[in-house]
């Protein structure tokens, strides 16, 4: 098996069976490298629901993916075998269910050395992830793009939720601070403590207003880098204007552009990306598929990332 997309000259991009860019259908323990699959699950929303129908319209749209990264100048599935290994199954009505099986399903994929994108989900759905990498690398540094900093107390009494996860992967140890960033945030917040938790554990910060307050390629030569260690990548569709992605559960006005999160993820330094997810995204709320297609973007964008270090840890 070549683990490559349907050719897009013998099956025109509409037509055929929708998998994540036209790759194979493959089990676990098949012989590629990276494994993307679906994670649809949105229990863990505060306001506008739907991301559980996101691995369906992410499929969708990214028939419309292709292989050359110019930027780059790097056939991506030339040089990554990628397959798509269907969803991660979930229980709608029970979140602490859904985590037990998150957990499990990623345990199988790093026991078979996968690397992995998953395609949310709540941002809730994180949280699982990390506590199954934590069990085979350690604590993961983390890229986290994102309007919010994820870092909130409970809700209605329940600790765990979209805008917490950050928080606890930080308090059970899952997440190195010092080997992490953010990317994206801005306000309104719900008060000036917000920020105490990020402060007190020294998570660098890049907001949208240091993004925008100098040229880009400035911006990106100044990132941090992630030479040594296994890295994680949580990308919140979110972190973009709602003008890109409106379709999302908690829209915040005056974010990044399509073209500059395509930049940042060129410009990361990571030597060993071991997995990655792309959150928030809800069909319900999308206008034309642009949210699925920035979805689909970032994705491209995330695994041409990982082909550039392809280190195994
Ligand atoms: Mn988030």
């Amino acid at each position: 098996m070549e683990y490559k997309p349907l050719s897009g000259r013998d099956f025109p991009r509409f037509s055929g069976i929708k998998t994540f860019f036209r790759l194979p259908i493959a089990n676990i323990n098949e012989d590629f490298d990276v494994a993307l699959f679906g994670l649809p699950f949105d229990g863990g929303v505060s306001y506008r629901p739907g991301a559980r129908f996101a691995p369906t319209s992410v499929r969708d749209y990214s028939s419309l993916g292709r292989s050359f990264s110019w930027s780059r100048g790097v056939s991506l599935f030339d040089t990554l075998r990628c397959a798509d290994i269907g969803d991660c199954p979930t229980v709608p009505i029970s979140r602490e269910q859904t985590y037990a099986k998150i957990e499990n399903f990623v345990t199988q994929l790093t026991a078979a050395k996968k690397k992995f994108i998953s395609v949310g989900g709540d941002h809730s759905t994180t949280l699982p992830i990390l506590r199954a990498l934590k069990n085979t690398y350690g604590p993961v540094g983390l890229i986290h793009f994102d309007a919010h900093l994820d870092t909130y107390p409970a809700a209605w009494g329940e600790e765990f939720h979209h805008g917490s996860f950050l928080r606890h992967a930080v308090e059970e140890g899952l997440v190195d601070p010092t080997r992490s960033v953010q990317l994206g945030l801005r306000g309104p917040l719900a008060g000036g403590d917000d920020l105490d938790f990020v402060r007190k554990h020294k998570i660098p910060r890049f907001t949208v207003d240091d993004i925008r307050s100098k040229p880009l390629a400035e911006v990106c030569k100044n990132l941090p880098k992630f030479p040594q260690g296994p890295m994680y990548l949580s990308y919140d569709i979110d972190c973009l204007d709602p003008v890109y992605a409106p379709g999302t559960g908690t829209p915040v006005p005056g974010g990044l552009t399509t073209y500059e999160t395509q930049h940042l993820l060129r410009a990361l330094d990571v030597k060993t990306l071991v997995g990655a997810d792309i959150v928030e995204i809800s069909p319900p709320f999308d206008l034309a598929g642009l949210t699925a297609l920035a979805g689909v973007d970032a994705a491209f964008e995330i695994l041409c990332l990982m082909a550039s270090g392809h280190a195994t840890p």
